[in-house]
């Protein structure tokens, strides 16, 4: 008999537990209609005002038997739900998404495909310091049949006393190298007013760590259809780098290549620390291809080979390096730029590494 009565209250119990699925989700429903208004009215979601109003309501209702803290503690977990809902709506919508864009952009460089599966290379010295130096450094380059060629000619750097670069001199060294030997430049810069200029001498315009979140020239670089090579800022989250990429995509421009080149932590082996599973959640939240900078994730050039090799294991499109004629005498980053002896022994590495490989197990 008692058993019996034990039956009969369980089975009303998941009715009762079905009540709830049903009306929970009911609440997830209207809060997603609610975060599309608000959306459209471009407000925030939540909103403390309305969650404090909300609590008072189930504090003044509660009949008990639950103590009111324990029901509101449990509402606030219903809260949070429904804002993630919201959230996962928003994030749906980014244009940078994969959800948007199931299929990968493929950035296309002078015949270079970045993004089409295979392992490409964006080589060259940190600073262009002169013709010579630049063509050395694109020859040895050519020999490996590379195209990418990068170099600094505008250099944020951390102190004002440093090398800052060549200006507009540089990247006229840049252009005329790369045309001699039919190579594409990627070079940063770093004034929004530049961005219209640089277009005669860059192939990819490249927005430095630093600038990651300088909205305004974000907004210049996706406002022109020319490759962008966005690098991840020092301190910033997958999310952030994500939206600052939003931010180019959002005015047009969807040539974006993300760049890992390593994060702020206490870590002091490394210059910086590379976050190697940025690179799988980045192909996974997007649709872009991405580059990992083994030099500034490191500042080691003994890491460069270990740190290329797991990033093309773990999925990257691209490995970025810095190659300069004479590192000793370098005008900045001499500590982890290889010379070119050093760079021919990377790429007969890694070249063996890729044979190695199995068919199509990174991409
Ligand atoms: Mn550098």
């Amino acid at each position: 008999m008692s058993n019996n009565e034990l039956e009969v209250l369980r089975s009303e119990m998941d009715q009762v537990t079905l009540q709830i699925l049903e009306l929970l989700n009911e609440r997830g429903n209207i809060a997603k209609k609610i975060g599309k208004i608000k959306e459209a009215q471009g407000v925030k979601r939540f909103d403390p005002v309305r969650e404090r109003n909300i609590l008072d309501l189930v504090a003044n209702n509660n009949n008990g038997p639950f103590e009111t803290s324990t029901l509101q503690h449990i509402f606030k977990q219903i809260f949070k739900a429904c804002l993630d809902l919201q959230e996962t709506d928003n994030r749906k919508a980014l244009l940078v998404s994969r959800k948007k864009k199931p299929e990968d952009t493929v950035v296309s460089v002078k015949g270079e495909h970045i993004g089409d599966g295979n392992t490409h290379f964006v080589m060259g010295p940190c600073a262009v310091e002169s013709y010579e130096q630049v063509k050395s450094v694109a020859q040895a380059m050519k020999e490996r049949g590379l195209k990418l060629l990068r170099g600094g000619a505008f250099k944020p750097r951390t102190s004002p006393y440093d090398f800052q670069g060549l200006g507009i001199e540089g990247l006229k060294i840049l252009r005329q190298v790369a045309d001699e030997l039919d190579m594409a430049v990627v070079s940063e810069i770093l004034n929004p007013n530049d961005i219209e200029m640089s277009l005669d001498y860059v192939d990819v315009i490249q927005i430095g760590a630093r600038n990651m979140q300088n909205f305004e020239l974000l907004k210049a670089a996706g406002s022109v259809y020319k490759p962008v090579l966005l690098k991840r800022g020092l301190s910033a989250t997958i999310e952030e780098f994500m939206y600052a990429a939003e931010y180019i995509l959002a005015q047009g421009n969807d040539q974006i290549i993300l760049c890992e080149r390593g994060i702020r932590t206490y870590e002091k082996a490394t210059r910086n620390t590379l976050d190697i599973s940025a690179v799988p959640i980045l192909k996974k939240e997007t649709h872009l291809p991405v580059v990992v900078d083994v030099t500034h994730s490191t500042g080691r050039k003994d890491l460069l080979l270990p740190c290329a090799k797991a990033a093309i294991a773990i999925g990257a499109d691209a490995v970025m390096a810095e190659v300069h004629p004479d590192p000793a005498v370098a005008l900045s980053d001499s500590a982890q730029q290889m010379d070119i002896p050093q760079f021919h022994q990377f790429m007969d590495d890694l070249e063996a590494f890729l044979k190695r490989q199995p068919q199509g197990a990174h991409v």
